[in-house]
């Protein structure tokens, strides 16, 4: 089974059809239980339970790719519309099908190389598998635009953790793109799992950026410290000195991203940097770059820039509900290299999730599915 089908069965109505029958099962069942022993009442009960498991198992599968649905209604709107559209006009897979599929793809934003490497492979398995209907190849699009991300590594999504000592998460990116609201969302979340976190208002540099960082903080009510017009290492020193004193779990830190000047952002970094090695064992645990996903190509270069000043460890990748180009993902990881750990699909605090491909390509694609 191609991978089309299987994100298919794992997200689609289908499973609803599914559950509708089990509920009708267990009502029938429970009907004719009403005649029998406590015995099989008994029986009855722990059947019921396994299959209550079962569905709840099902139910976390399909947790929140409501949220990637909505968020990616704008690219599903563009660049997928579009390639169903291009299934329907031809009948039969000519060079002109393959042109203006290519030119569906990068105007996607997936990148240029990527699209080139994904053409030839298509072409290849077109030739290969004697396929000549276009209705046949939207699976194999799918499928091979999944390839292209995993492209055979196991990619982490996880954020790392330090287990002897606060957590360090820095958080770097050009003005705009969404750092400070990124982290209000994380902190929501890690709070929601019970950590305890703080925010450390490290932008000293716009004004209102530390009083920004502040609201966040009372939002989703977790701690904080900032300095408006200090250094930004110093506060972040002063910022871990009291996070060990208060054992906080996880330290989240704002920066001010101004790649306009490279090397003073190089040396700041690396001064921050300096300073989290000097008070936890194994220094930062993540330096997560920022990326506004409607700055298109933009951003990719944005993040090659960023990736010659620093270590990068993942990126977050916001705005993807405003924008319809949503290959952009494909995108990063062809030409950055670094995985996508979360996305942003909205201003609110829920509006952020853990990267997953597969609910990722659910949201693309549920339309031609
Ligand atoms: N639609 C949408 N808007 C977002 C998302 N993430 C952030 N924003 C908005 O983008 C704008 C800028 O966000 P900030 O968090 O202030 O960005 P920043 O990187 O901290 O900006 P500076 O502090 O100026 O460098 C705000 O209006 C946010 O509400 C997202 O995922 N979707
Ligand atoms: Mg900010």
């Amino acid at each position: 089974m191609g991978l089309f089908q299987k994100i298919k069965n794992m997200f689609s109505s289908s499973d609803k059809k599914e559950e509708n029958n089990e509920v009708e099962v267990v009502q029938k069942e429970q009907e004719e239980i009403g005649n029998e022993t406590e015995v099989s009442k008994k029986e009855t009960l722990k059947i019921e339970n396994k299959r209550k498991e079962k569905k709840e198992k099902k139910e976390k599968k399909k947790d929140n790719v409501e949220i990637y649905e909505k968020g990616l209604t704008k690219s599903r709107q563009g660049f997928v519309s579009r390639l169903a559209n291009l299934t329907n006009k031809y009948h039969s897979i000519t060079e002109e099908y393959f042109e203006e599929l290519e030119e569906i793809l990068i105007m996607a934003d997936i990148g240029v190389n990527t699209v080139m490497d994904f053409m030839d492979r298509l072409r290849e398995r077109v030739k290969a598998e004697h396929i000549t209907d276009p209705s046949m190849l939207k699976e194999i699009i799918v499928d091979e635009l999944f390839i292209i991300y995993v492209n055979d590594e196991v990619l982490s999504n996880r954020i790392h953790y330090n287990e002897n000592g606060p957590t360090i998460i820095l958080f770097i990116g050009v003005n705009g793109v969404g750092k400070t609201t990124t982290i209000g969302k994380i902190a929501y979340q890690l709070k929601k799992e019970g950590k305890k976190i703080l925010l450390v208002g490290a932008d000293t540099f716009r004004a209102g950026a530390v009083d920004q960082l502040k609201e966040w903080s009372e939002k989703v009510e977790v701690g904080f410290f900032g300095k408006e017009k200090s250094d930004p290492a110093s506060v972040v020193y002063d910022g871990i000195m009291q996070a060990k004193e208060d054992n906080y779990d996880v330290v989240l830190v704002d920066t001010a991203g101004r790649l306009q000047n490279k090397v003073n952002l190089m040396k700041e970094l690396e001064k921050i940097n300096k300073v989290i090695d000097s008070l936890v064992d194994g220094g930062a645990s993540e330096t997560l770059l920022v990326m506004d996903a409607t700055t298109g190509q933009n951003g990719i270069s944005q993040a090659k820039a960023f990736q010659e000043i620093t270590n990068i460890t993942g990126i977050v990748l916001t705005k993807l509900d405003g924008t319809a180009k949503g290959g952009i993902v494909l995108a990063i990881k062809e030409s950055v290299g670094i995985p996508v750990k979360y996305i942003g699909l909205g201003e609110a605090k829920e509006d952020l999730q853990v990267f997953d491909i597969e609910k990722y390509i659910y949201g693309l694609f549920k339309d031609m599915m």
